[in-house]
């Protein structure tokens, strides 16, 4: 599955079975890579970063940036021609099929479905400083041109910011009555969101409160499966906005 650039003897036709990027000729491969490495920006730096492009499946690559950061750490960038292919019709997820409304379809559900406001408590947990997220989600001005929950006129939204404890979470759910929990999670180095997510459902699992609220999970790194796989009902990453969450949990409350 080499690429020939001499010769250009690779098929160009588009295979689903053996996908691979496209630069500007079908299954030419390019792509873009970056990282650092902990060693000075010179010519041996510059080859070490080009083996481990060839090790990555990169051929032919092209250091187009070293950067020095310091004295001891470059960043590359380095561009190259991928070998590797996936088969398509191979690729099985596990997405949430979510009927998204708008914000004021969603008001007039909970009006017609609901005999009160819908209660929502957000927090970036444990460790995580990370509060653009769940703003984004959550505050009143909205993000990208979507109005956040706290805008809806029939939900009842506490945002308690960053940083927050899940015992401290759960403390606040309960004294507000909450219906909804938004959880958000920005870091994930370490594994330190699988750990601290998990800790969240345990706590509410001991209190014998997991089945209270519908309990959400965002962030950039996360998506659906990994949210069900650790026990929570949803899970929303990049490009998902109020109107994405708030379709799931109206209709999740619904069913309860
Ligand atoms: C701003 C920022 C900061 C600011 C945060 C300020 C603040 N008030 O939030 C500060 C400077 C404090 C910061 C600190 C750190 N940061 Co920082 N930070 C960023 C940065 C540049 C932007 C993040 C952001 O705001 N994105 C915009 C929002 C809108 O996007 P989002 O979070 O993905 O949210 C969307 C979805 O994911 C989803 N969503 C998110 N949450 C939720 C919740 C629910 C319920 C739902 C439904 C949806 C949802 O909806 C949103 C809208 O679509 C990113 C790099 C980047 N360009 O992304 C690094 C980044 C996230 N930070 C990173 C790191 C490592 C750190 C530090 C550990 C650095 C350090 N060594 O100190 C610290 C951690 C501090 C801590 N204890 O958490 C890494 C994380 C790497 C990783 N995988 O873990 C990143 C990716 C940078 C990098 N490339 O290394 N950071």
């Amino acid at each position: 599955m080499g690429y020939d650039m001499s010769s250009k003897t690779f098929n160009k036709e588009l295979d689903l079975k053996k996908l691979k990027p496209y630069g500007d000729t079908m299954n030419d491969g390019k792509v873009q890579v970056s990282f650092t490495l902990p060693v000075s920006n010179d010519e041996q730096a510059i080859e070490a970063a080009k083996e481990l492009a060839k090790k990555m499946g990169v051929e032919n690559p092209l250091v187009a940036e070293s950067i020095a950061i310091d004295e001891t750490f470059t960043m590359f960038i380095i561009y190259g021609n991928l070998v590797h292919t996936v088969n398509y019709d191979d690729i099985e997820v596990i997405a949430l099929e979510n009927d998204v409304l708008s914000k004021y379809e969603i008001e007039d559900y909970i009006d017609e479905n609901f005999t009160k406001n819908i209660v929502v408590v957000g927090a970036s947990t444990g460790t995580d400083a990370h509060t653009v997220g769940i703003d984004a989600i959550m505050n009143m001005k909205g993000f990208a041109g979507h109005y956040g929950i706290e805008r809806y006129r029939n939900i009842d939204a506490y945002n308690m910011g960053s940083s927050v404890e899940n015992e401290e979470m759960i403390k606040k759910a309960l004294e507000v009555n909450a219906d909804v929990l938004l959880i958000s999670q920005t870091v994930t180095q370490k594994d330190v969101h699988i750990k601290n997510l998990v800790n969240m459902i345990e706590l509410l699992e001991i209190e014998g409160l997991r089945d209270r609220f519908i309990i959400i999970v965002g962030g950039p790194r996360i998506n659906h499966e990994l949210a069900k796989e650790l026990g929570f009902d949803a899970g929303f990453g990049p490009k998902k906005y109020a109107e994405d969450v708030a379709s799931f949990f109206i209709k999740a409350l619904k069913k309860d």
